[in-house]
């Protein structure tokens, strides 16, 4: 996608701080952090919203997910845990039309979100 911005992070256009990244997923920090540890997960390939998500695209967040205790590992968040909130339109506030994953960590974190 041209003017998607996560997708030019993906592809080093823009810098960001990464944590991890492989042929798949980029791991980077939030540059808005809500929390100390505030990292957002993405795929690399262009998918909006999660509603997008279908049995052609899926295979990158069960990778994703499969990756996730490695990360949280190396954010050393793993044992103190953490959230994973994924934003999906208007109503919850998406402001990047290309699903992410935030990780936030290292501080008590309130439920109901609100
Ligand atoms: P959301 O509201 O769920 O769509 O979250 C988008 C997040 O993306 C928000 O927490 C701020 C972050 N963000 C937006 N632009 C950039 C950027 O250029 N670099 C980084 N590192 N984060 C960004």
């Amino acid at each position: 996608m041209k003017d998607c911005i996560f997708c030019k992070i993906a592809k080093g256009e823009i810098p960001s701080d990464k944590v991890y990244e492989d042929d798949k997923i980029l791991v980077f920090h939030d540059i808005e952090p809500e929390a100390p540890v505030h990292v957002l997960i993405i795929p690399k390939t262009h998918i909006s919203t999660l509603n997008e998500v279908n049995e052609g695209n899926s295979g990158v967040f069960s990778h994703m997910f499969e990756k996730i205790p490695e990360i949280a590992n190396t954010l050393g968040v793993d044992s103190s845990g953490y959230r994973i909130v994924s934003n999906c339109g208007k109503d919850a506030l998406q402001s990047v039309d290309h699903v992410h994953f935030h990780l936030l960590a290292k501080r008590s974190l309130k439920w109901p979100p609100g």
